[in-house]
């Protein structure tokens, strides 16, 4: 294992190629998003990221939010959730708990109230089970505002919701009856 490598570069260089633009590095991905690993790991040199198999593994399996899979045999992966390219990720709907919690910028506040949350660039709304979570996931914008969803309710109505493999909340949008900001 080459000790110096930068686990949150490669990281961040994977969520860009495998969820949003694969053909920077010409790679293709399958319809449910699946790289083959060793083609990954030669584009990935190509384009100046020194990585082997190993060292992939190693930034897979000590990242934070487990933003990678590995298919059985390793020998394909993708990223979790947060893709802007059209994937079918074959998330199946589940019922969510009564709340979920939805963490973002005070400056979007006004626009959240006023047309509720929107996927924008994503797939989907991403919520969380719990306002820890939440709160780090606002934080990456400004000063945090979170915000409490009636996500039972929103069930009940039709509303479809699935949980990520790393237990990100999706669902297409929420609508503004829905949404209470907390405190
Ligand atoms: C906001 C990270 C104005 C929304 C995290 C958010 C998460 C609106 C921003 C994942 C709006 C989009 C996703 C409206 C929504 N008016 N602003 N109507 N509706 N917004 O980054 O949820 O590190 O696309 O509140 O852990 O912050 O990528 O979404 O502030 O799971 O693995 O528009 O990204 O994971 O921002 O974060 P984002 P997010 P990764």
């Amino acid at each position: 294992m080459n000790k110096k490598i930068n686990t949150t570069r490669v990281s961040k260089f994977l969520s860009f190629v495998l969820r949003h633009h694969p053909e920077k590095i010409n790679l293709t991905l399958d319809q449910q998003g699946w790289a083959e690993v060793t083609d990954l790991v030669e584009k990935l040199n190509n384009h100046g990221m020194t990585i082997n198999r190993e060292t992939l593994e190693h930034v897979v399996a000590t990242n934070t939010k487990k933003r990678f899979t590995f298919n059985e045999d390793h020998s394909k992966i993708r990223a979790n959730q947060g893709h802007s390219i059209k994937i079918d990720h074959g998330f199946v709907p589940i019922e969510p708990p009564e709340f979920l919690y939805h963490g973002t910028a005070k400056r979007f506040l006004s626009s959240i109230l006023a047309s509720g949350l929107e996927k924008r660039n994503r797939h989907h709304v991403h919520l969380s089970a719990d306002l820890k979570t939440a709160s780090e996931v606002g934080r990456r914008h400004g000063k945090l505002v979170l915000l409490s969803i009636r996500s039972l309710d929103m069930h009940k109505a039709g509303f479809e919701f699935f949980l990520s493999e790393n237990k990100v909340w999706l669902t297409d949008h929420v609508p503004v009856k829905y949404i209470q900001k907390k405190g």
